[in-house]
């Protein structure tokens, strides 16, 4: 039954296309990249075993061209595509089309990303499962006296949100009856402009949510089992910042029970391959199903760390038909990993996206340090996509071990040419309340709110001590330097900083 894959074209680029390469080199499957003019010289080009060409730098000239990477899989004999994450990845037609073309989706079959990917198709079938999910409307509301109606039944607060939505787009919170009417209206039009589908429907508002997500992997034998979950509740402006796996809130009978839930929501769906199933966690702890992610997201190294399974050998397996290898029984939580998002964006200029070429890139490294990058030394980071520069994991046996290790990799990172957000990451890694797990969903936009104390002194005590090499170097031939080998006071650190940073 079982149907080896010998070759996969990897329908995307940077990190992820990267991560993708390098499970096939370990399964011993050959890769095959697609570039777009913007990625000639990109890492995933240069690693992958063939690469082709799809067109104009723009993503819906390249990397959205179904039609062309089909015919590229076609020419080059590839029997599967993986997509990543965004570009095509939870487009229902182009997995439809892959099968339509006898090439293999390494994903869902497109019946059960249309079932998940509305978000009132997705509520009516966690309806149909019997799941909790935020109280509300599970169709599109026809009009604003419905939305009264609901709205009411619900009860005050309440959130519009777009049936096509997500990641926050087209979504409205409205406090009160008297705002209704207006706010409808504007999420209509808003969800028309923004998705080309102006149905909205209405959710109880909940109030300083947590998010967080169940990872499932389900394979084409009727198993399903859920590999813990993610906090994600770090995020800024819906694009998340910080994750970290276990959460600090869920305990062993709240992880089954979200766990569960995640898998007949899936198992209910006809899902198969790698799956996240997002909820919301009230202060009290009720979770409550948000949406189904149909895709592998940026954030499964965490899971990966603390359950020591590599998902994309598993979506692969999965996609040759092959059983999973364990059952839930033998899924076990081990540590704590916290990923930091890099993205080449400027935290003091309100986080303007920065490309432009790196001119100098010294990455960490060390015990329980990951990093999934797609960038070196010389590399020009492209204006045209997500400016996502690197994924830095850090794995430790506790939560607090993880904190201070990621705090010492950052203190060993450095990326010159462009701006990035690597200072955030101190700020919020040195908070209190983050190091106390005192987060929620408003947390992050709540601390950059505050006056930046902390990093700003550990910016000037580096300036100073880099100063301090400076003088000293000044004052004497090197030759004669002490060969004090550690410490701030040593001037081979300071010396060999001073150069890192004159680049
Ligand atoms: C909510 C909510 C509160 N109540 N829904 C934002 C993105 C989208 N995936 C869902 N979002 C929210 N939905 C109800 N009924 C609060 C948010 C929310 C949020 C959720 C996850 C992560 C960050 C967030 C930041 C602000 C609001």
């Amino acid at each position: 039954m079982s149907q080896k894959i010998k070759k996969i074209l990897i329908a995307n680029r940077g990190e992820i296309a990267l991560r993708v390469i390098r499970a096939c080199r370990e399964l011993g499957i050959a890769s095959v990249a697609v570039y777009s003019d913007a990625d000639r010289a990109s890492l995933h080009v240069a690693h992958a075993d063939e690469a082709y060409r799809l067109g104009p730098a723009p993503a819906r000239e390249s990397y959205l061209r179904g039609d062309l990477i089909l015919d590229v899989a076609r020419q080059c004999g590839a029997e599967a595509i993986h997509p990543g994450y965004g570009f095509l990845s939870e487009n229902a037609d182009f997995a439809a089309a892959c099968e339509a073309a006898g090439v293999r989706f390494i994903g869902p079959a497109a019946s059960a990303m249309r079932m998940l990917g509305s978000k009132t198709r997705a509520r009516q079938t966690a309806d149909a499962a019997g799941l909790p999910r935020v109280p509300g409307s599970v169709q599109a509301l026809a009009s604003v006296e419905e939305a009264r109606a609901v709205a009411k039944r619900t009860g005050y607060p309440i959130m519009l949100k777009a049936a096509a939505g997500g990641g926050g787009k087209g979504m409205r919170a409205v406090r009160a009856e008297a705002e209704l009417a207006e706010a409808f209206t504007t999420a209509r039009s808003e969800a028309e402009r923004a998705f080309g589908n102006g149905d909205v429907y209405i959710e109880k508002l909940i109030e300083n949510p947590r998010h967080i997500e169940v990872q499932v992997l389900a394979d084409h034998h009727g198993h399903c089992v859920y590999l813990g979950e993610r906090e994600c509740s770090v995020q800024r402006r819906h694009q998340k910042v910080i994750e970290e796996a276990p959460s600090a809130v869920v305990d062993a009978d709240l992880r089954r029970r979200m766990g569960e839930t995640a898998v007949t929501l899936a198992q209910t769906a006809g899902y198969t391959n790698a799956g996240t199933v997002e909820f919301l966690v009230d202060q009290e702890r009720n979770f409550y199903f948000l949406e189904m992610n149909t895709r592998l997201q940026v954030e499964h190294p965490v899971t990966e760390l603390v359950t020591g399974l590599d998902l994309v050998h598993l979506q692969i397996r999965i996609a040759e038909d092959q059983p999973l290898p364990f059952t839930q029984a033998e899924v076990h939580l081990r540590g704590h990993a916290i990923e930091c998002r890099i993205y080449a964006e400027d935290p003091d200029n309100n986080f303007f996206p920065s490309p432009g070429t790196i001119t100098r890139l010294v990455q960490a490294s060390g015990p329980g340090i990951r990093e999934d990058c797609g960038i070196y030394e010389g590399w020009t980071v492209p204006l045209d996509y997500d400016p996502i520069l690197s994924k830095l994991v850090a794995y430790a046996p506790t939560r607090e071990a993880a904190i201070d290790r990621m705090l010492r990799a950052l203190g060993e990172y450095h990326v010159g040419g462009i701006a990035c957000n690597l200072g955030l990451f101190r700020r919020i890694l040195q908070d209190k309340d983050f190091r106390s797990a005192n987060i929620h969903t408003g947390y992050l936009e709540r601390l950059l709110a505050e006056p930046a104390a902390a990093p700003q002194q550990a910016v000037v005590a580096e300036v100073a001590a880099i100063a301090a090499g400076v003088f000293e170097l000044g004052q004497q031939p090197a030759s004669s330097a002490p060969a004090a080998e550690n410490g701030s006071s040593s001037n081979w650190k300071s010396a060999a900083r001073q150069e890192m940073l004159r680049r």
